[in-house]
């Protein structure tokens, strides 16, 4: 081969740099992965051949090198410094005065507020313009060289941008991986046996000491900044969000959230707007922080012992904490299948109580290795179920036992079965288990289904229990003198509730559908069949392959309402609710155009934690959308669930907005719709 002209070589490196910004920065990236790909091997040819071409910020160099025996030890000739916290809303008005009266201003102090990325961090240090060296934070005053895995990041800039450059700058954030990436390496983890992480922040400061770099360049790692160590510099920033604004025209990553509040209060409305938007969020913050604007101020405040007085952190409650296992329960469902429950110690986490956590099912038990007694972290992040993510395996009591799955129902003791495809097991006794009675009374009289109001799942167990109610119509014969006799009903509250149930029985037809809990079939499906077919008799009279070709319903719901129907018995509840002259004439819908997703088209990609995919479809139409299942530059929002597939990538590519499934989910809230969620507890 021969030597490339030492100006094309240069000129291909700025190039690759230019599509690495545009992508791992910008998040917009103007050539396809593939002819990154051919640019970069051109590069490691060239490389490979002449090795002295090689510059300092050769794109190849985030590949990583050879691997170091040890990592050297840099002094930081400013320390790093960590930040106080403030886990109230007091906290904060005291650091707000203490500001004040240091400065002594009357006027409201500005300041510059910023999600906690937790992650670990770093130091990079920029000599004209070129990266030469990556410190981490260590003991604030002395950290470990880690400039070659740095180098391996691709948020950081190898070479700095701009006409404006500085002589020397080290300029400090975070280093955190996403959620998707952390999903990913452990699901490689996995896969090669190896150890999965506990959390995205050990993992990241895992792959940052890692003495092979190649191995650091394997993490997806992404470092956003958020301060200055030193500035040699024409340019001086008079603000922290100046200074911000200088570092992203540098080519670094800031984070997008960062916010300029006029005053303390402004501050702690951002706090609470990012709690709530904490869980969508694409990678973990721990709370925000939040800085004095004026950078002149913030060197006259300086630091008090390793914390500068001009920054705090406004902590968000933590989403993990310890506590002990009580008791494992078991749960029968509507229908039938047995959810394990874990009863804990009352623990404060994400904010509220924690008594109980899901534990899914048996594998779920299998994989936590589970014993009684034990002593578990629990996560609660955003308003998601509680549920234990493992066990603390060294504080475990030398008596304890392992929690078995029970082998019967544990309320009727009916032989239990798998569900096919499903990790969960079902009580085979339908109608004969109290509990799945219970379920499935719960259901009908819900809100959403029939609405009997005032008729709770206390009530309901009574009546079940007392043998009052054995099927729905059992309700419609309830009278003054049954209700009188149950506990904490006098006549007044039991008048109220006959005159709920007997209003109950004006319906509509998809909330009767919907009330019958045929499996699988949701508010939105029932919505669908509702639409479809206008009345019961043609619901009940369509055969399944006209049934499975509907959309939204597919051939698995098409088989749990054939069968419904089926069932001599089902039939008879249906005949008896329909004599005692329950009505549930189709309701057409308001005009499709009043709805609030109407003329617009959705496209979902991979798989909903909460809800079913159908279940997702059925709720967009019924809310007016309409679902395709390819993308194109006309999709107005790509739904994206866990293990999202090349959608994702042709949304990205088409610019088609996306949502993740907690918005969606806050979505559909703020349009009264509540899906019926995959886990019970
Ligand atoms: C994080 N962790 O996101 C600081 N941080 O500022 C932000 N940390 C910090 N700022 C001074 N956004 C010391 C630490």
């Amino acid at each position: 081969m021969a030597a490339p002209p030492v100006q094309a070589y240069k000129t291909l490196v700025k190039e690759l740099q230019y599509h690495n910004h545009r992508y791992h920065v910008l998040d917009d990236p103007v050539i396809s992965d593939g002819e990154y790909d051919r640019k970069l091997s051109l590069l490691q040819s060239w490389e490979h051949a002449f090795p002295d071409l090689i510059d300092d910020d050769s794109p190849t160099h985030r590949v990583g090198g050879r691997p170091l025996s040890e990592f050297s030890q840099i002094s930081h000739s400013v320390p790093m410094l960590s930040l106080e916290n403030a886990f109230d809303s007091d906290a904060l008005m005291d650091f707000d005065r203490r500001i004040a009266e240091r400065t002594e201003t009357q006027e409201n102090v500005n300041y510059v507020c910023e999600p906690k990325l937790d992650g670990v961090a770093l130091s990079l240090l920029y000599r004209d313009g070129v990266l030469e060296r990556a410190a981490t934070r260590g003991d604030g005053m002395i950290g470990e060289d880690v400039t070659a895995n740095a180098k391996t990041i691709r948020s950081v800039p190898l070479r700095l941008q701009g006409d404006s450059l500085p002589n020397l700058i080290e300029v400090r954030g975070e280093v955190y991986i996403p959620h998707e990436g952390f999903e990913l390496l452990n699901a490689e983890a996995d896969r090669l046996g190896d150890k999965k992480f506990v959390n995205p922040r050990n993992a990241a400061a895992g792959s940052l000491r890692q003495l092979d770099s190649r191995v650091t360049a394997s993490r997806p790692l992404v470092m956003s900044v958020y301060g200055l160590g030193i500035l040699e510099s024409t340019v001086k920033p008079k603000t922290h969000f100046e200074m911000l604004t200088y570092l992203k025209q540098l080519g670094f990553l800031v984070n997008s959230h960062t916010y300029l509040a006029a005053n303390i209060f402004q501050c702690e409305s951002f706090y609470e707007q990012l709690a709530k938007q904490r869980s969508s969020l694409p990678y973990d913050i721990d709370g925000i922080v939040i800085k004095v604007n004026s950078l002149e101020i913030q060197q006259r405040m300086g630091a008090v012992l390793r914390s500068p007085r001009w920054a705090i952190a406004r902590k968000f409650p933590a989403q993990e904490e310890m506590t002990r296992l009580v008791a494992v329960e078991y749960q029968v469902g509507r229908t039938g299948v047995i959810t394990p429950v874990g009863r804990l110690e009352p623990v404060f986490v994400g904010g509220v109580t924690v008594r109980n956590a899901t534990l899914h099912n048996q594998d779920e038990i299998a994989r936590l290795d589970l014993f009684t007694d034990d002593t578990v972290i629990v996560r609660r992040a955003g308003d998601v179920i509680p549920k234990i993510v493992r066990v603390v395996k060294e504080y475990r009591r030398a008596n304890a036992s392992l929690i078995e799955f029970p082998q019967q129902c544990p309320v009727c003791g009916s032989e239990i079965e798998q569900v096919p495809d499903e990790a969960a097991v079902r009580c085979t006794g339908g109608m004969r288990c109290p509990a799945q009675v219970k379920q499935s009374i719960n259901h009908f009289v819900s809100r959403r289904a029939i609405n009997i109001e005032g008729l709770g799942d206390k009530l309901v167990e009574q009546l079940v229990d007392r043998d009052h109610v054995k099927s729905f119509s059992d309700l419609y014969r309830l009278d003054l003198v049954i209700l009188c006799s149950l506990e904490r009903m006098a006549e007044k509250s039991s008048k109220k509730l006959l005159k709920s149930i007997h209003a109950s029985r004006d319906t509509s037809l998809s909330k009767f559908i919907y009330a019958l809990g045929i499996r699988e079939v949701g508010e939105g499906c029932a919505q669908i069949l509702a639409n479809r077919f206008q009345s019961l008799e043609a619901l009940i009279a369509e055969p399944l392959e006209k049934l499975t070709e509907i959309e939204g319903v597919g051939p698995v719901v098409a088989r749990h309402i054939v069968d419904y129907f089926a069932e001599p018995k089902n039939m008879n509840v249906i005949d008896e609710l329909l004599s005692i002259g329950l009505n549930c004439h189709h309701k057409v819908d308001k005009e499709n155009s009043s709805r609030p997703l109407a003329g617009q088209t959705w496209v979902l990609t991979g798989n909903l934690d909460s809800m079913s995919r159908e279940g997702a479809k059925g709720i967009l139409k019924s809310l007016g959308a309409k679902v395709s299942s390819s993308i194109s530059a006309k999709t107005t929002k790509l739904l994206v669930g866990s293990k999202a597939g090349s959608k994702l990538e042709k949304a990205k590519l088409l610019r088609v907005p996306t949502m993740q499934e907690r918005e969606f989910a806050d979505l559909l809230v703020s349009h009264n719709v509540y899906p019926e969620h995959k886990t019970e507890i």
